[in-house]
């Protein structure tokens, strides 16, 4: 194995802020299996405790009907995925599910919301929910698309920890995958959020159709901001029917526990999230993934549309692992 491949160099532009290059991040998705296990299990337990695993609930607040044309989502209400659309939630049904994640066990109430971006009377509600869900004990984490100017800060003040917005895929695929809006765009608003003091959760689909030189682009783009995010969600595409990437060519699963392997190693400090399409995981494959250094996971029998593995089974799968939630 070679130092040089593997290294982050140091950015002339900001010294403090170590780069990955694409090609170093390709070369650590180049190793044998089992060496790019055995540099992501070093890098894990140096920075966090790797039987850990951090929970968080996801409810979808607002549902369908969305004007964007993301080729992966159900809620595009351009696609005919048989989704019936939702007006955002009542804070009582909210708090009711926020509770029952609290019993449940999860540490962290993400609600998500099929926008393009929130209005200002709608996100005027939002804040309220997260004031009353901040208020029940738990971490608060909102996903409401793109953000205009000020609108960070008023989440802030509402006592937001996470904002999730994901950059979805490397730079050269993002229009491939989507036409409304672009990766800049999205940057926008992780700055924003940045600078409003919040932490970001942001990370990416595989199995897109991508090649791995743009999953290597993708996790650069990741661990080269400054910070990098907080949270990385990795989610898996969950094939939606009536979606133009309802027929994606199907992706090696080692590719996938590569792609967590190599987010651990260049984001060392982060929490890196095995998100959607655990449902359609074996348990054989989720424990590659924790090996590979995966210490977060999406808790409760639903992600925003589409399923995910009952509480009970995580519990099982964590048990017989050995590893207890945080
Ligand atoms: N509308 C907001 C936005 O786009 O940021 C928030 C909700 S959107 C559903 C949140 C994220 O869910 C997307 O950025 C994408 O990463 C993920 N996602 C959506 N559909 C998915 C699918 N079929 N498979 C995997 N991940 C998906
Ligand atoms: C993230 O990266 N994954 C979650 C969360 N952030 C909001 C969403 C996954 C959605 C999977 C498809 C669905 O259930 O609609
Ligand atoms: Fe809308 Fe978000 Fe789905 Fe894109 S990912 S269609 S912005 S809900």
């Amino acid at each position: 194995m070679s130092a040089v491949v593997t290294s982050p160099v140091e950015s002339a532009a900001t010294p403090a802020q170590k780069r990955w290059t694409v090609a170093q991040i390709e070369a650590l998705f180049a190793l044998p299996f089992t060496d790019l296990m055995f540099r992501a299990q070093q890098v894990h337990r140096a920075h966090f405790d790797a039987n850990a695993i951090q929970r968080s609930t996801l409810l979808s607040i607002k549902t369908g009907g969305c004007s964007e044309d993301c080729g992966y989502c159900s809620q595009a209400a351009r696609y005919n995925t048989g989704l019936e659309r939702e007006e955002l939630m009542p804070l009582g049904e909210v708090l009711q599910a926020a509770r029952t994640a609290k019993e449940g066990g999860a540490s962290r109430f993400c609600m998500g919301a099929a926008w393009r971006g929130p209005k200002q009377k709608d996100l005027d509600q939002v804040l309220e929910m997260v004031r009353e869900v901040k208020s029940l004990g738990l971490e608060t984490c909102v996903t409401l698309g793109m953000l205009k100017e000020g609108q960070a800060e008023q989440l802030k003040d509402a006592g937001l920890d996470y904002y999730n917005h994901n950059i979805d895929t490397a730079p050269e695929f993002y229009g491939a995958v989507i036409g409304t809006h672009n990766q800049g765009d999205r940057f926008d608003t992780l700055e924003k959020v940045r600078d409003a003091g919040i932490n970001v959760c942001c990370g990416g689909i595989i199995g897109m159709g991508e090649s791995r030189r743009m999953r290597a682009a993708l996790i650069a783009e990741l661990a080269n901001m400054d910070p990098p995010p907080e949270s990385v969600p990795i989610n898996h595409l969950v094939q939606v029917e009536g979606t133009p990437l309802a027929n994606a060519a199907p992706l090696d699963p080692f590719e996938f526990v590569r792609t967590i392997a190599c987010a651990r190693i260049t984001m060392p400090n982060s929490y890196v999230r095995l998100s959607a399409g655990r449902q359609q995981m074996s348990d054989e494959l989720q424990a590659l993934c924790f090996l590979a250094g995966a210490n977060s996971i999406f808790y409760g029998d639903k992600l925003l549309t589409t399923g995910n593995p009952e509480a009970d089974r995580d519990r099982g799968l964590l048990e017989r692992l050995g590893m207890k939630a945080v």
